[in-house]
């Protein structure tokens, strides 16, 4: 089953989303194979966003996911990069749709609250960055039948 990496970052820890953001992503039938709290250092920090490193906000882009404590998650299921990318929206929250968690609760770039991988090959880079393997739980859920026509 395809996994992705989301992040809820510092803003969105702060503003106390966190819950309502994991609800979102959680509705979707998506299932949340992984799950900690962490403050995210510099090294850390650098290698998730290796390939922005010579943009001009890669420097504030790090000091922002370094600054307060993230929540990381390892979502799976059918297609879970795209679906959970759909259900975060753009980049820039003010041309994300409504509906969408950052058209919902962002108002700029640099603040959009939370990550979510943008290609299965990322993903699987990102979730080993943020979870060993034994931090990785795949298991089954009485309701699977309802979610996925298996
Ligand atoms: P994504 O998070 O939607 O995949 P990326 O282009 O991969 O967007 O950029 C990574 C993160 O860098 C964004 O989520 C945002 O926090 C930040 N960022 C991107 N573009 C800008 C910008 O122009 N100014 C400030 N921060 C930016
Ligand atoms: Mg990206």
């Amino acid at each position: 089953m395809e996994r992705t990496l989301i992040l809820i970052k510092p803003d969105g820890v702060q503003r106390s989303l966190s819950g309502e953001i994991l609800s979102r992503l959680e509705k979707s039938g998506l299932k949340i194979t992984g799950l900690k709290l962490l403050h995210v250092d510099e090294n850390l920090a650098k290698e998730h966003y290796a390939e922005h490193v010579d943009k001009p906000f890669f420097g504030d882009l790090v000091s922002y996911i370094c600054s307060a404590p993230i929540i990381a998650l390892a979502l799976s299921g059918p297609n879970a990069v795209e679906k959970s990318r759909s259900l975060i929206g753009t980049t820039n929250p003010l041309e994300s749709p409504p509906g969408t968690i950052r058209g919902d609760y962002g108002l700029e770039i640099s603040r959009n609250l939370i990550h979510g991988s943008a290609s299965v090959d990322d993903a699987n880079r990102e979730v080993s960055i943020f979870f060993d393997k034994s931090e990785i739980i795949d298991y089954e859920k009485s309701t699977d039948g309802w979610v996925l026509e298996l």
